[in-house]
């Protein structure tokens, strides 16, 4: 920058003329109009209002200028500035509403919109139903206990007094399967094909969860109370009311002085705990070769509550108008039993009772067809309030 010159002619400095800054402001708005996006109007923001800018480079003259000349060629050259920052703060905002409205647009979700992703799924009703049947003897104290699915025939048929001529053995019952190292069973059955291969092999898949009662008595100290749900498996025919894999579960208690009123009592409490209490239960005698005495468990209908057997009165189709329904078999531990697991007899006493999970669901919730539970179809498991 020169020093100031009193013979200095404003006009004289091109830069400073007033055409000169009208061209540089013309430029600059024109510069900021055409400006379309945001980084354009930065690159603009500097050509016209930056260090290079050209306005800039003329103010830096003004102190060249003789006094009486500087008040003027500052006032032009400011409001020549101020005009142009004006100008890029409305451009500004107004490139910025552009662009969120554009964000608006092109990021919109209809969420109105059918889906084509997988849902996550949800629990099964019956998987819920073992679950919450579990967790009624879980509060009362009982441990969740497990078993294999693929069972040695002893723990499933001869530890629970089932004899080899007992016809649950036979392959309409039970399902025999191959040893894991194709040797012989204990029967002599190999596991190959061949006729009949499997029988004898000494594997099966289990048909009840009694044998977790074995491998609890086995494994677990005195006194013991466990509650052991679980698929089994029968050479059983689809139909209404049976199913060739099921769930049941199982309850199983040992301890010194137990008798048939603690197995009454225990049952008592699960149908007060599922049902509400107020429901009578009712045992009769049946046979189980693990259990002696063995019976069938029923408690009174819970939709007509006994109402439906009395003469005229409405039809009532969960307990078919019999006023009771079968929910489980049990009975006290057979000592021979007991002996399997060397426990002994005259110091301990049991009881134990199995039920079947689908068909406690169905009664509880009016299917008719067990096939329901099976089917896989989505809409029988919303009845039951998934979120799928
Ligand atoms: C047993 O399996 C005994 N282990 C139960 C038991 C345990 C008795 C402990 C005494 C002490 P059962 O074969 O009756 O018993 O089957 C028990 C329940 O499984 C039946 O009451 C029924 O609810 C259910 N069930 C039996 N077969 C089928 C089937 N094919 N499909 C669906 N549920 C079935």
């Amino acid at each position: 920058m020169s020093a100031p010159n009193k013979n200095y002619d404003p006009v004289a400095v091109t830069a400073l003329s007033a055409a000169e800054v009208d061209r540089a402001l013309e430029a600059a708005l024109a510069a900021i109009e055409a400006a379309s996006t945001l980084d354009e109007l930065k690159e603009a923001r500097l050509a016209h209002d930056g260090d290079k800018a050209p306005l800039r480079l003329a103010r830096a003259e003004i102190g060249a200028l003789p006094p009486e000349a500087k008040a003027d060629a500052g006032r032009r050259v400011g409001a020549a500035m101020n005009r142009i920052r004006e100008a890029i703060g409305q451009r500004q905002a107004q490139l910025e509403r552009n662009r969120d409205e554009q964000v608006l647009v092109t990021e919109r979700v209809d969420v109105t919109l059918p889906f084509d992703r997988t849902p996550e799924g949800a629990r099964h009703p019956v998987t819920m139903t073992a679950e919450r049947l579990a967790d009624v003897f879980v509060a009362m104290g009982y441990e969740v206990a497990e078993g294999p699915e693929v069972e040695a025939e002893w723990y499933n048929f001869d530890a629970l007094n089932i004899p080899p001529d007992h016809p649950a053995r036979e392959m309409q019952d039970t399902l025999f399967v191959a040893r894991p190292d194709g040797e012989p069973g204990p029967q002599g059955g190999y596991g190959g094909t061949g006729s009949p291969p499997m029988l004898g092999s000494g594997m099966v898949l289990r048909t009840h969860t009694s044998p977790v009662q074995i491998r609890s008595l086995l494994t677990r100290p005195l006194p013991l109370y466990v509650v052991s749900p679980g698929k089994v498996y029968r050479n059983e025919a689809l139909d209404a009311t049976h199913l060739p894999v099921f769930y049941q579960i199982e309850g199983l208690a040992v301890d010194e002085g137990l008798t048939m009123a603690d197995l009454r009592g225990a049952i008592q409490a699960f149908v007060d705990a599922l049902f509400g209490a107020g429901l009578r239960t009712r045992l009769r005698p049946d046979y189980f070769p693990f259990t002696e005495p063995s019976g069938d468990v029923s408690m009174e209908c819970h939709v007509c509550r006994g109402e439906s057997v009395k003469p005229g009165a409405d039809p009532c189709r969960i307990c078919r108008s019999m006023g009771w329904i079968e929910i489980a078999g049990c009975g006290m531990v057979n000592p021979r039993v007991l002996v399997a697991c060397g426990i002994d007899p005259d110091r301990y006493s049991g009881f134990a009772f199995g039920l079947g999970v689908e068909r406690a669901l169905m009664l509880a919730h009016g299917v008719n067809e067990i096939r329901d539970t099976v089917d896989g179809d989505v809409r029988f498991s919303r009845a039951f309030g998934m979120e799928i």
